[in-house]
């Protein structure tokens, strides 16, 4: 369990957004000095005696059925002290998946008999030190019987793949009003394979007490792992223990418990000694999937004023051979622009790669890419500029659920935006900006993410020292979630910040959903504003009536909490601290647990569902309002006439995302979406080796992601008001927002920049030149 200990040193001077510490003052991060010192311990890093390791053996082919494998040589290696394959595991059960779809009660076997993707879990070897299983790991030798592969979406052999029906969105007649729309455009966008490519790699520490599990790992979703560790081995969720105290980057991995994972826990209760498994940075390419590899086709049909008659999309996305993945491509273009008629449809293909997964703003990434681009393209079909396009097309109201939005603070961003780039300045015409050999291009393009609500507790303790404990199995994976939490609780009791202790990370606390969909920072601080203010009104009820206490003689009723001190307003004695007033009425602790969301919290059952599944989440257009986070994004790129190379040289964006609980790590938070952003635009791709069907850029030397040097000064604005449609305190979605629309804005300024078109990812010079 983690424990970060406020200390307000760390505070920032407000700038005006809110006094102090209080909620909405920029301070730092609360767990930013014990990360800088080393003394933040990761799941990983967690320290056992007699621990062994473990090491995973991945397959090599794509597709085929396994022969036989050779374990004689690795079991002889130095220091190991167990092999472990299909023929000597043991026998699991099928587990509750997260969309809550029961197990069918067949087995679960984490190693492959049959292989549909290289970096399949094969067999593992454990030994004492991490070297000598890896070293044994090498001498394990498999005979496969190879089939053919389907090695990517671009495979001849791949198909059109198949219609997934609920991903079908039509309104009017779009066929018809494109048939006869005067303006029309039609073009194919691209994004290939993406990757986490998080720092920590993905990895456990499991450690059997007879029938107990305790399980280190690093775990956005600490409820979903939990019960999936006890399905597969057959033990009460109670039994399970799963410690995610910090965690070094998810980015939307990390949330299941993974093959490897069964082969740590399975090993650990084989040998009767804790195990640790980390898979190294080229398993991670072939083992965890990132983002789908996307194609989608647009069709935009327009009047000559550039006023929209008519939005078509089809698209597909990569699934593997035995696992489901859609990324949702129709999820920004179906709400981005007001338009009579509108038809999506996606199919998924199936190849022999893993089945990829979330990343930062998945669905919403390559769907803004695609209309953001489109739309862009229509400007210049129209003679319009594409600030003035959007405009003319802005989407009153939700045009897909057809219900107002809550907050779309969508116009103001443009206006802010526009003036701080300079937009104004643009020179329209393609290839007219530059400064000596370099040609100068400015893109915009929008943003978006949907606000998603799934009940969330916390516990709120005021305890006998004066001090406050807020507690949730929710996390924090850098960004903020402990130091909102402490704002949080220190507001609403009368408290100062260091005097709040949060507890994040463990399953042993009040359960959290996942800390994906950028849904924890207003799920958990409603919360624990509301676990807060209740107990502050026991406290203050104990002063008024508790005999002991020294303002029962007074006989007022209302007593005021600030600095920790209880006081009667407007009186000038300095009142008594929560210390003395808890020893004078005699009491430890004050304890209470609150939801976000109460009316959907009923049962036991219904906690399970809301924790352990997703199916508890609510869809951001349920009720009366369509809520979602918005942003505009103006970006300046460079482009060397000679050697097509790009660079960004500004960004200015402007963002609405409610209220901020703490602009400061809002605005960190931003400005790390928008790098992965550039970095998407111009350099992730997984090369696949359509021989081989693998990964073969898989370590950080060969798929590039943004460094330092690649990022310009980045200006982030925020123009959201108070959202009360969307969380208790008013914030929207901040997490994954800003990465939406950076490449469709980096695409259209190497347009406007050098006149060509790029509409598959990443923009990379030979693809300019
Ligand atoms: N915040 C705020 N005001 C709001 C909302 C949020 O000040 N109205 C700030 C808070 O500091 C909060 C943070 O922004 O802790 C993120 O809040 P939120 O948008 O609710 O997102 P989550 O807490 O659910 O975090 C998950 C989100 C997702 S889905 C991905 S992916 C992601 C991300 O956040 N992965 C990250 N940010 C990441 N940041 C880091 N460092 N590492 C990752 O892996």
């Amino acid at each position: 369990m983690s424990l970060v200990e406020a200390r307000s040193k760390h505070a920032d001077a407000s700038d005006g957004t809110a006094a102090g510490t209080a909620l909405g003052a920029r301070i730092s991060r609360l767990d930013g000095p014990a990360k800088i010192r080393g003394a933040a311990s990761y799941a990983l890093e967690h320290q056992l005696a007699n621990l062994a390791y473990g090491v995973a053996v991945q397959s090599t082919l794509a597709a085929g059925r396994i022969r036989r494998i050779e374990t004689k040589a690795a079991e002889a290696a130095p220091g190991v002290l167990l092999v472990l394959t299909a023929d000597n595991a043991l026998r699991l059960n099928a587990a509750t998946d997260w969309l809550g779809t029961p197990p069918s009660g067949a087995p679960y076997l984490p190693f492959a008999r049959e292989v549909t993707h290289v970096g399949q879990q094969v067999a593992a070897v454990v030994a004492e030190t991490l070297e000598q299983a890896t070293a044994a790991a090498a001498l394990v030798k498999i005979d496969y019987d190879p089939q053919p592969h389907i090695a990517s979406l671009d495979d001849p052999r791949a198909g059109e793949g198949m219609p997934i029906d609920p991903m079908t969105i039509e309104w009017g007649d779009a066929e018809t009003a494109l048939a006869a729309a005067p303006v029309r455009i039609e073009q194919e966008y691209r994004t290939p394979r993406e990757y986490h490519a998080t720092i920590e790699p993905h990895g456990l520490i499991a450690q059997w007490e007879g029938d107990q599990l305790t399980v280190w790992e690093p775990s956005p979703w600490i409820a979903f792992m939990a019960r999936t560790y006890s399905e597969w081995f057959g033990i009460p969720f109670e039994n399970v223990r799963l410690v995610s105290p910090y965690i070094g980057g998810g980015f939307g991995s990390k949330a299941f418990a993974y093959d490897f994972g069964a082969i740590a826990v399975m090993a650990a209760r084989m040998l009767g000694r804790p195990v640790k498994v980390a898979l190294t940075r080229p398993q991670l390419f072939n083992a965890i999937g990132g983002r789908a590899a996307t194609r989608q086709t647009i069709a935009l049909g327009a009047d000559r004023t550039g006023r929209l008659l008519a939005i078509r999309q089809r698209g597909a996305n990569e699934t593997s051979i035995d696992g489901m993945w859609v990324e949702v491509l129709n999820s920004a273009i179906s709400i981005m622009y007001a338009t009579p008629n509108f038809s999506s449809r996606q199919n998924v293909v199936r190849v022999n790669a893993v089945r990829p997964g979330a990343l930062r703003a998945p669905g919403e990434n390559p769907s803004a890419f695609g209309i953001e681009c489109a739309i862009d393209e229509l400007a210049y079909a129209t003679g319009l500029d594409p600030l003035e396009i959007r405009l003319l097309n802005y989407a009153e109201q939700d045009p897909h659920a057809r219900k107002p939005w809550s907050t779309r603070q969508l116009r103001e961003a443009f206006a802010v935006g526009a003036k701080v780039f300079g937009w104004s300045k643009r020179n329209p015409a393609p290839r007219s900006m530059r400064e000596g050999r370099q040609l100068i291009g400015y893109g915009l393009a929008v943003g978006t993410y949907p606000v998603r609500r799934t009940p969330g507790e916390a516990r709120v303790r005021i305890l006998a020292d004066g001090t406050v404990e807020v507690a949730s199995a929710s996390i924090d994976m850098g960004t903020g979630t402990y130091t909102i939490l402490a704002q949080t609780a220190a507001e609403a009791i009368g408290v100062s910040v260091e005097r709040v202790q949060v507890k994040l990370g463990d399953s042993s606390l009040p359960p959290s959903p996942v800390g994906g969909g950028s849904q924890l920072a207003g799920l958990m601080t409603g919360a624990v504003h509301k676990a807060a203010l209740a107990a502050r009104d026991e406290l203050i009820g104990l002063a008024i009536n508790h005999p002991g206490s020294p303002f029962r003689e007074k006989q007022t009723n209302t007593l005021a909490i600030a600095d920790g001190r209880i006081a009667l307003p407007r009186e000038e004695s300095a009142g008594v601290t929560i210390a003395e007033l808890m020893r004078r009425v005699g009491r430890d602790s004050i304890e209470v647990l609150r939801d976000t969301l109460p009316e959907t919290v009923r049962s036991a059952e219904d906690r399970f569902r809301n924790y352990a599944t997703i199916t508890g989440m609510l869809s951001p257009s349920e009720g009366d309002y369509s809520r979602h986070s918005w942003c505009a994004h103006f970006i300046e790129v460079r482009v060397d006439e000679d050697f097509g190379t790009v660079r960004v040289a500004r960004v200015v964006s402007a963002l609405d995302s409610g209220r901020l609980y703490n602009p400061k790590l809002a605005e960190s938070q931003w400005k790390g979406g928008i790098v992965m952003g550039i970095s998407q635009a111009l350099l992730e791709e997984g090369v696949v080796d359509p021989r081989h069907g693998r990964v073969m850029n898989n370590n950080l030397g060969d798929y590039l992601i943004a460094t330092n040097a690649d990022i310009p000064e980045i200006q982030v604005i925020s123009v959201g008001i108070p959202d009360p449609h969307s969380s208790v305190l008013g914030g929207k979605g901040v997490g994954e927002l800003s990465i939406v629309g950076v490449a469709p804005a980096i695409a259209n300024a190497v347009f406007h920049a050098t006149g060509k078109r790029v509409r598959e990812l990443p923009i990379t010079l030979e693809k300019l030149l």
